[in-house]
């Protein structure tokens, strides 16, 4: 049987991994070739990628496709949102690719505002505020090295750059660059006005392009490496577009969780929301393929469980034994608000959630102690984003979708059934390669389009169920 296969690249900021996904009686297969670990490290005095080595390690599992003998008919990357990099007349990088968990953008939003209200940006992107967005983290390079957006003549998002690395083309892809918020919510383009009113130079953007375009194939010098040509095609590039394309809700009255380093929170929408209300909820609206809004919560996420178990040695902790740990401490009260800011990029997340229960009155915390109230708190801020949704939108959500590597941990999908007092539907664990490949695989006609997508994702993976259990259940 000659089965067309697809692969996904999809790089999260923990990991990357390259997923081979094909179609076989009607059910979406998957197999995975090549993973390797993603991170942030100290480089001339900013927390960077290594974009060097992640353009290596894109082309190495493209080249291990060749070895498993299966070529792709196409391949798309995502990766996460806001950070870029810039390139100049002649094609060359203009420094590092900064991430976005640097501190270069602390006081920039504050600076912003004497001359632009956030209200008016949020009136006018739908993005939410966050302290690393695009337009923060260019004024900020701006102010510390005016000279690289002077020599600029290409801004590329990190997807954007990476593609760019396979074909030599520059190219914006639309999804990626609505988490600048220098995209027009409505008009879905980059907002050349709001550009010349702070100063960003509009020339160095691209035409803004769909998910499902195919870009080009591969340089020769890229061919060369792999052994093979194929066509790179835009994916949903944000990693969270993907991942709530591939979400297999059952009907219209579901909530998306996308579960990573990040918790993204949230519903699908037809049309953005910019009211006040959903601006003091700091509720954002992504754009997705085919034009569709993710309207959605970032919560700090698991980010917070990765930090613990890197300082308590990857080595002997797994997230199994973390899980284990925390459950000995089931009915610890300490909580804390996740999205405090001080969780964003600690010099040890260990001693800033003890820092934080200690400012709500929870003294010296045993390790089960600290990791059941990150458990407990991720929990409760999920049932508050569920509140907050249903007074935003107007509607009551009866069931949550978890997709992503978090939707493994089966005490984190239970402790949230518990606390939103929703169904949680979990997985499947690769929501952000399958809904990569489900765009690949509608461009080229093998899927007829998001919906049948879904329904084909849905049959094809184990999902599993969690029940609320009632608060009597629940205390024992
Ligand atoms: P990203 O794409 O942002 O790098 P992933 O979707 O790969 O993130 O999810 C990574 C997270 O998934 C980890 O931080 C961890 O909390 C969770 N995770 C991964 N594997 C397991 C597991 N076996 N059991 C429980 N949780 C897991
Ligand atoms: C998740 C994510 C999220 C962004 C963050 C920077 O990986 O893309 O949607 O807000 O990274």
């Amino acid at each position: 049987m000659n089965l067309k296969k697809y692969l996904a690249v999809d790089i999260g900021a923990s990991s990357g991994r390259h997923i081979l996904g094909w179609l076989e009686d009607g059910k979406l297969k998957l197999s995975e070739v090549y993973r390797f670990k993603n991170g942030i490290q100290p480089r001339s005095g900013h927390f960077c990628w290594d974009a060097d080595g992640l353009r290596e390690n894109v082309i190495r599992g493209l080249a291990k496709c060749a070895q498993v003998d299966s070529v792709p008919e196409s391949v798309a990357i995502d990766t996460w949102g806001v950070d870029f990099v810039l390139l100049d007349q002649e094609l060359n990088r203009i420094g590092d690719a900064v991430a976005y968990r640097d501190s270069r953008t602390q006081g920039i939003p504050e600076a912003l505002e004497e001359t632009l209200s956030f209200e008016a940006l949020y009136e006018h992107t739908g993005i939410q505020k966050q302290s690393f967005n695009t337009i923060y983290q260019l004024l900020a390079l701006k102010k510390e090295a005016p000279e690289q957006l002077e020599q600029a003549a290409h801004f590329l998002m990190m997807p954007d750059y990476l593609n760019f690395c396979l074909t030599g083309v520059c190219a914006n892809e639309y999804t990626q660059a609505s988490t600048t918020a220098l995209v027009g919510a409505r008009e879905k383009a980059w907002d050349t006005a709001l550009m010349e009113q702070v100063g960003i130079p509009a020339s160095i953007f691209h035409p803004l392009r769909m998910a499902g375009d195919a870009l080009s194939g591969l340089t020769p010098a890229v061919r060369a490496q792999t052994g093979f040509d194929t066509t790179v095609c835009l994916a949903p590039s944000h990693d969270t577009a993907s991942a709530f394309l591939a979400v297999p809700a059952r009907d219209e009255n579901a909530v998306f969780l996308s579960s990573g380093t990040w918790s993204l929170f949230g519903v699908e929408l037809t049309e953005p929301i910019t009211t006040p209300e959903s601006r003091a909820q700091n509720f954002t609206n992504e754009g997705g393929y085919q034009y569709r809004y993710r309207y959605l919560r970032n919560i700090m996420g698991l980010w917070m469980l990765q930090s613990l178990r890197r300082e308590l040695g990857e080595e002997q902790y797994s997230f199994g034994a973390l899980t284990q740990l925390a459950q000995r401490a089931a009915n610890y009260p300490g909580r804390v608000d996740v999205n405090d800011q001080r969780f964003l990029a600690p010099d040890s997340m260990a001693d800033a959630v003890r820092t934080v229960l200690s400012d709500n009155g929870f003294e010296n915390p045993t390790l089960e102690e600290l990791l059941s109230c990150v458990y407990h708190s991720l929990a409760d801020c999920y049932a508050d984003s569920v509140r907050a949704l249903e007074k935003i939108t107007g509607k009551t959500y009866t069931s949550l979708n978890i997709v992503g590597g978090g939707s493994q941990d089966d005490y984190l999908n239970q402790l949230t059934a518990d606390a939103t007092g929703l169904t949680v539907y979990a997985g499947p664990t690769e929501g952000t390669a399958i809904g990569n490949l489900a765009v690949q695989m509608i461009a080229d006609g093998a899927l007829r389009d998001v919906q049948h997508a879904r329904d084909v994702i849905r049959e094809s993976f184990p999902i599993r169920v969690f029940e609320p259990k009632r608060k009597d259940e629940t205390e024992c």
